[in-house]
């Protein structure tokens, strides 16, 4: 049996090449953001990493076959997919789906996995899963972690979301060997805010200085990957005393209408847009653009390692 992954002629041409190329998720299209603003937002997206010169690469499972690059018609589908229609696929269940011929988004972990095979060294997305808040009695810990810490792929996202326990997370991650490194600032970024009120375990202001320390890693052939933190613009950013009691008010609604699993994180994000009335949505937006630009500038730097030193 040969592995069902199909990916597009342009992408298979600058990875030959050694061409920048930045891998992007799904599961943001399906379970992240409403429609329209999906679509629009994967489009824009992967026209942000062209106009930077890098080429875009969204994952996810379309009939059984692991895509690496969507056509607009799988966009589309991912984009307008009902509850159910479409599985948000980890590590745990992405063969599952794939063996029945189904169809998935991928999360952060399942797009490092198709990336990786794919040969992709560098994945933009908005926020990465991690500890739940009261993970101590639910055991409710992201497989981003873990696959961050197994499959060599460079993350750029926004730091974590308030919604997880900030503080557990970084301890996770440390514990398993995933570098964190804060982008133009030392604090750790809380997604929809600029500032966790952590300091980061690493920081750096130049993606060749990034691209430099994935490359180490690379040659001292550490499995893990690393994962680059990259606050929201100033303009962007919605102050941790509003966004806070919003978070508060979203999890609380989840523990009392006993969402759990998998369901959480989509359940709670849409709970925070109804209450911030589509603000959270606005710069969930900005933020994915500006990770996915960031995204674009270390690929392109990890491309040409002869100009890296
Ligand atoms: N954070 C967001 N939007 C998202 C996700 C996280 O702001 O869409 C998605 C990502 O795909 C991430 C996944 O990998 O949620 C984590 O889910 P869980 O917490 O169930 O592991
Ligand atoms: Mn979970």
């Amino acid at each position: 049996m040969s592995l069902p992954i199909d990916i597009l002629p342009k992408i298979k041409t600058a990875l030959k090449n050694g061409d920048p190329v930045v891998a992007l998720e799904s599961t943001i299209i399906s379970h992240g953001m409403p429609h329209p603003q999906n679509i629009e937002t994967a489009c824009t997206v992967e026209d942000a990493v062209s106009a930077e010169g890098a080429i875009p690469a969204t994952i996810a499972v379309i009939d059984g076959r692991l895509k690496v690059g969507l056509d607009e018609a799988d966009l589309n589908r991912l984009a307008t997919a009902g509850p159910g229609e479409v599985t948000k696929l980890t590590r745990a269940n992405l063969a599952h789906c794939m063996a029945g011929g189904g169809t998935g988004s991928t999360t952060v972990a399942a797009t490092m996995i198709g990336a990786h095979l794919a040969g992709i060294d560098v994945f933009a997305t908005g926020g990465i899963g991690g500890v739940h808040r009261g993970a101590e009695t639910s055991f409710d810990v992201s497989a981003d972690l873990y696959e961050l810490a197994r499959t060599p792929v460079a993350v750029i996202c926004a730091g974590a979301k308030a919604i997880l326990d900030i503080p557990k997370t970084l301890e996770v991650l440390e514990t398993q060997g995933v570098p964190v490194i804060a982008y133009g600032q030392t604090a750790f970024p809380a997604f929809w805010s600029r500032n966790s009120g952590l300091t980061a375990p690493m920081s750096a202001s130049d993606p060749k200085d990034i691209a430099r320390a994935i490359a180490m890693q690379r040659e001292l052939k550490m499995p893990a990957g690393c994962l680059i933190a990259n606050p929201i613009p100033e303009e962007d950013e919605i102050a941790p005393s509003v966004i806070n009691p919003i978070i508060e008010q979203a999890l609380a609604d989840a523990t009392r209408q006993k969402i759990t699993h998998g369901a959480v994180t989509p359940f709670v994000l849409q709970r925070v847009l109804e209450l911030t009335n589509g603000a959270s949505l606005k710069a969930n937006i900005a933020l994915v653009l500006n990770n996915a630009r960031l995204a674009a500038k270390i690929a392109t730097a990890l491309g040409k390692p002869h100009e890296m030193h």
